[in-house]
């Protein structure tokens, strides 16, 4: 990636925790296919060389090959595992510093024993993140694409991965670096003008055209960014759905179908559901949570009260409320007393179990409840009522995130906040230079904007904030 890189490099150079050769297992340890162990740093190769046999002599080891051949035991000379090995110089590396991987058989015991061997021939082990870590520290990645890597091993749903990678390959790094760039030009002709007046009483710029500049060229684009956030924290973190209604109305039933199994216990008893129970499903590549609660009741025994009360918390947490109604019985005041509890979040009413005779219909619901909710009226048993309310879902509520997921950038929460403090500080200096009068102030608060703007590319070294990023990493990341 692009012209942040030397600022991140000129910021991070110095720091000397990277002199020495770290090493971890990268996959998940357990019996499997292949278990691989990463080593990066100076001395990766001459660790690696201590322990491997190569099947035909190669020495020393050609850069980005793979070589058969065994591992042994340097004290005994005993083979341990048959691996492919590959050794890739610097620069062109996860790291940027001399890396090599040894692909093992996988199984606790062989990736553990090769491990113990590579810290003996003088690796260290990994902290978690440290790989990625070095990553950005070389100026590989700026600290938003070492972000995306996370999100990345964490994406559980394909729109989600693809808004990640879009980070990864640099696209909201592209945009902060031209404002930040943009910011810059605006301050140094700022300053020039300040300077300039001092020695000729004179005005050389137009702080109009430096107002209509700063709007344009940053505060409009910024805004808009910030703005899908919110629309892109469902492609991220999911979209949630919570299933609420009187007791026996089919809340669990309808979770069992969308998930495709038996996860919720369904029986005829109401007040079987008594915690909330979630589970998530992928519709149209976005990952759905769904909550299936304790049905809100009068008069409650005490655990079924504690999931009551859950069920309220995911309420107010959910994107959308599925208000079940058994069609088959008339309304009652248990119906009343869901309505109050949801009426003021975003909800849609399912008149479940259209195979039985109705006892409501949708304009009693209309008539109790008010005529602009939107009403579905299927029967949960029914596959192609659960296949038409799928296709309902995508419809009224993942389109626009769909949409989005096409093309747009989405900030993380850190960097939203970052981007929601370089705002307020722009709007300030857009403010300031409408009157004139206080170039200064108008330049400190274009400094205050550009600061927030590296920190998201973690130009400013900050080592407590590298320790909370990387340690959501898992160990060989
Ligand atoms: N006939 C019919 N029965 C249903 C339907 N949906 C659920 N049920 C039954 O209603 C009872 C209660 O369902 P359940 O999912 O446990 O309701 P919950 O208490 O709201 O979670 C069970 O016996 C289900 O089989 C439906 O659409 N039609
Ligand atoms: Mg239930």
């Amino acid at each position: 990636m692009t012209s942040c890189h030397p600022v991140v490099a000129a910021c991070t150079m110095g720091s000397n925790s990277q002199e020495d050769t770290i090493c971890a297992i990268a996959t998940p340890i357990g019996e499997g296919g292949i278990g691989i162990l990463k080593i990066s740093g100076p001395e990766a190769s001459a660790v690696a060389q201590k322990l491997f046999h190569p099947t035909s002599a190669t020495c020393p080891l050609e850069s980005h090959r793979l070589y058969h051949g065994w591992i042994r035991d340097p004290a005994s000379a005993h083979p341990v595992d048959e691996v492919l090995l590959s050794y890739m110089a610097a620069p062109h590396t996860y790291t940027r510093e001399p890396v090599v991987e040894i692909n093992c058989h996988s199984g606790y015991a062989v990736l553990s024993r090769v491990l113990e061997l590579v810290l003996e021939a003088g690796a260290r082990l990994a902290e978690p993140g440290e790989f990625t870590r070095r990553a950005f520290l070389h100026g590989r990645i700026d600290l938003s694409q070492a972000e995306a890597v996370i999100e990345i091993v964490r994406s559980r749903s394909e729109q989600g991965l693809r808004a990640a990678n879009r980070i990864l390959r640099g696209d909201l790094s592209r945009k902060v670096e031209s404002w930040r760039h943009n910011i810059l030009g605006l301050q140094a002709e700022l300053e020039a003008s300040i300077d300039f007046c001092e020695d000729l009483e004179d005005e050389p710029v137009n702080p109009h055209l430096m107002t209509q500049d700063l709007q344009e060229s940053v505060l409009r684009p910024l805004e808009a960014i910030l703005h899908q956030y919110e629309e892109g924290r469902i492609l991220r973190e999911g979209f949630t759905m919570v299933l609420v209604g009187k007791p026996n109305v089919g809340k669990s039933s309808l979770m069992n179908a969308l998930l495709r199994r038996d996860r919720a216990i369904v029986t005829p008893l109401p007040g079987t559901t008594r915690d909330v129970i979630e589970d998530s499903f992928i519709l149209s590549g976005i990952l759905v949570r769904l909550l299936d609660t304790a049905g809100i009741r009068q008069r409650p025994d005490e655990i079924e009260s504690l999931g009551i009360e859950r069920t309220l918390k995911s309420v107010a947490e959910a994107d959308l409320v599925l208000w079940l109604i058994d069609g088959s019985r008339p309304l009652t005041g248990e119906d009343d007393a869901v309505y109050d509890q949801i009426v003021s979040r975003r909800y849609v009413v399912l008149l479940n179990k259209a195979d039985l005779p109705a006892r409501i219909s949708v304009q009693d619901v209309q008539e109790r409840y008010g005529s602009s909710v939107a009403i579905v009226v299927l029967s949960v048993l029914n596959p192609d009522d659960i296949e038409s309310f799928r296709d309902f879902l995508i419809g009224a509520f993942l389109q626009d995130p769909l949409a989005m997921g096409q093309s747009m950038i989405i900030p993380n929460l850190r960097h939203k906040e970052c981007l929601e403090q370089a705002l307020a500080a722009l709007r300030r200096a857009h403010n300031l230079l409408q009157s004139s009068t206080y170039g200064e102030l108008a330049s400190l608060e274009l400094g205050a904007a550009r600061r927030q703007l590296e920190s998201i590319l973690g130009c400013v070294p900050d080592e407590d904030l590298l320790d909370r990023i990387f340690a959501q990493f898992c160990v060989g990341k």
